[in-house]
């Protein structure tokens, strides 16, 4: 296990997992974060182990200063939003794709091991072969697409031109504890759950069968443990999924019973750009980091209406 780490968007939904996982293991943590979609309540049972700055990844000063001495670099920072990204392509170029070299280019100055970078599988758009394998082509469809493809160009570009470690995982529908429920472009679980806990309706965009590969935050945490310390795993990028779906409709289904809610969906017209379907093929990930998902979608679904039922409204 590594020393010290560094986790950019720390405060978020996953970082904030992330760092729990790593703070349990008795690793030193460093923390950047600019707080503009990560909250500080997030740290809060954990505050006291970590070393939190309040920073932006769009300045290198600050992020050469705080890889001083950091082994591993896991970068979660992002803008997430992708209608924010299609609204906004500038502002997402500075953050994700600037953000995300300026990481690479402190770490090269910094010896930094390795950094793992939290990729999406929105690089793969709306091409129709299923599952998704790592090797298949290429189509960003938003700006926040293609800013996780630049970052995995420059991650691989970094190992060959610098040695500099780097593992790209292609993170598909991640779910969980701590998932912000504010947006309509939220993750739908979270939509889901924050509706079931205050006995409203949610909205099913279309009919509800577009299904996706839905993936509990802990088994991210520990795709990006395993990452973060295999060996010849350098310069590749992995699947970051279950290998199974769900449709929207059944997914539904699950929470209002886990909740014992009787709300029919309310329904609304499909999502522009809504993607039918989407599952990993996660072999990859399986071969390379001996990775195995743990969690059933069950299993993930009653953790994370635990912590949401015990949210205060
Ligand atoms: C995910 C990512 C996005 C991008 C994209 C690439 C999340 C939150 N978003 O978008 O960043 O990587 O994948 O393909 O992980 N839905 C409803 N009702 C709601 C909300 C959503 O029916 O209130 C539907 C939505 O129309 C879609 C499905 O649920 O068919 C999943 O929506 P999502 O926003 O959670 O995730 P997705 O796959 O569109």
């Amino acid at each position: 296990m590594m020393k010290k780490c560094l986790v950019t968007g720390g405060a978020g939904f996953i970082g904030s997992n992330l760092v729990e996982r790593l703070v349990d293991a008795s690793v030193q943590v460093k923390v950047l974060d600019n707080l503009s979609s990560g909250f500080l309540q997030n740290l809060e049972p954990f505050r006291g182990y970590i070393d939190f700055k309040e920073g932006d990844v769009r300045d290198i000063a600050t992020l050469q200063e705080i890889m001083s001495d950091v082994e591993v670099v896991f970068h979660q920072a992002a803008l997430v939003s992708v209608p924010q990204s299609i609204e906004d392509p500038i502002e997402t170029a500075m953050v994700n794709d600037l953000g995300t070299l300026n990481v690479l280019e402190a770490a090269r100055h910094s010896g930094v091991r390795r950094v793992v970078f939290a990729s999406s599988c929105a690089v793969y758009g709306d091409l129709p072969q299923l599952p998704k394998k790592e090797e298949m082509d290429t189509k960003p469809l938003s700006p926040y697409a293609a800013s996780k493809l630049h970052g995995e160009t420059y991650a691989r570009l970094y190992g060959d031109l610098y040695g500099l470690e780097t593992v790209c995982l292609r993170y598909f529908n991640v779910y969980g504890p701590r998932q912000d429920p504010s947006s309509p472009y939220s993750g739908v679980i979270s939509i889901f759950m924050d509706k079931a806990a205050r006995g409203a309706p949610p909205i099913i965009y279309g009919d509800g069968e577009q299904y996706r590969d839905f993936v509990y935050v802990v088994d991210v945490v520990q795709a990006n443990l395993l990452a973060a310390q295999r060996e010849n795993v350098s310069g590749v990028v992995i699947n970051l999924g279950t290998g199974k779906s769900v449709s929207v409709n059944s997914l539904w289904k699950h929470i209002s019973e886990l909740a014992g809610v009787q709300d029919e969906p309310k329904r609304a017209n499909s999502r522009p750009g809504d993607i039918r379907q989407s599952v990993a093929e996660i072999s990859r990930a399986q071969e390379l980091l001996d990775f195995e998902p743990r969690y059933s979608l069950e299993e993930g679904l009653r953790l994370t209406w635990e912590w949401y039922r015990s949210r205060s409204y």
